[in-house]
């Protein structure tokens, strides 16, 4: 630990001065988790966690933050009484870093975050108010495409499905492994969505053939992506306390994989990702020491394609918040959903 180790920072990086390059922004946002509880903790867990992680990325070449401003921003707690309101209040708070001039790692919380984060993500001058050109990449466990849980159209187990109804244009998703016969038939049924099982990518055998897969898909997409990792797409013994630990999942170096040649891909813009279902474990502080080491290697993939080209900073007109809420958004796009 380095004298100018910072309490409450991410990776304990004091702030240092000028605007930032790359914002930590922790969500504490649980409301309709279904099995465990807690990840309302887990981002805070998650920023301490990262006290332990190394600055040294291996592929960088360097020590975080390279030159740069890594900002933590303080832990989001929403305000309102209800879900419907907290979601609108999100998706208006996070707006703020979609202005191109920097790069957002959210860190969750619970996976019903995506959404919000989605709608927001249109101000990004990436985007340019079309979300039609945006492609969102998820690890998980579970497809997250059910169309309501426990008649929550707004739980965790629809993020990717609310996430489409509010525009995004492709999903790819790996890891998936706890699924029902309405998300097998979406998956079939629907254009947008690939999905790579983790029974096919963890087959003992013939894994590395549909892995291989997984990587080339990732190396011909284009245009710009958001990155959503819910923890629970690693192997369970990986992240025991987070919400629903499911076995059979990927493994730690798969999923730095993963990130790694998507921030390689120069035909990709990777405008923001988030890190969620983080839950603090008392026993160990594994659970959270692993979002931590992921969210470091997002990180310091960001900085690499920096330094290489394929990100740049791009100040955009469109900083005010969303001129429509969420919801106003979400009802438009599925007029029978509310
Ligand atoms: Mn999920």
């Amino acid at each position: 630990m380095s004298e100018d180790f910072e309490e409450g920072a991410f990776l304990g990086l004091p702030r240092g001065d000028g605007p930032a390059d790359v914002a930590v922004v922790p969500l504490a946002y649980e409301l309709t988790t279904s099995y465990g509880t807690g990840a309302c903790d887990g981002p805070q867990a998650c920023v301490e966690a990262s006290a332990q992680v190394e600055l040294y990325d291996d592929r960088l070449g360097d020590d975080l933050p390279a030159g740069l401003v890594i900002s933590t921003e303080p832990v989001w707690e929403g305000t309102t009484p209800t879900l419907r309101a907290q979601l609108d209040e999100l998706a208006a708070y996070v707006a703020s870093f979609y202005n191109g001039d920097l790069f957002p790692l959210f860190l969750g919380g619970e996976h019903g975050i995506l959404p919000p984060i989605m709608h927001a993500a249109r101000h990004h001058p990436s985007v340019n108010g079309d979300l039609s050109t945006l492609t969102v990449v998820q690890l998980d466990a579970h497809a997250d495409l059910r169309s309501s849980l426990d008649d929550e159209v707004f739980s965790h187990a629809c993020a990717a499905s609310r996430s489409l109804d509010v525009g995004v244009g492709q999903l790819l998703q790996a890891g998936i492994r706890a699924y029902s016969l309405e998300e097998a038939e979406r998956i079939q049924g629907d254009k947008r969505i690939m999905t790579f099982f983790a029974r096919d990518t963890q087959h003992p055998h013939t894994g590395r053939a549909a892995w291989q897969a997984w990587l080339d898909q990732l190396s011909s997409l284009t245009g710009p992506v958001h990155f959503t990792l819910d923890i629970d797409g690693l192997d369970g013994a990986l992240v025991p306390a987070t919400g629903t630990p499911v076995p059979g999942g990927l493994s730690y170096w798969q999923a730095v994989e993963t990130i790694e040649t998507l921030f390689a891909n120069p035909n990709v813009v990777v405008i923001s990702a988030d890190v969620n279902e983080i839950v603090a474990q008392d026993d160990t502080p594994l659970t959270q020491f692993t979002a931590a080491a992921l969210a470091t290697k997002i990180i310091a993939s960001h900085v690499l394609a920096r330094r290489e080209g394929r990100w740049a900073p791009r100040s955009s007109s469109l900083t005010q918040p969303p001129d429509e809420t969420f919801f106003q958004r979400f009802e438009a796009s599925v007029p029978s959903a509310s």
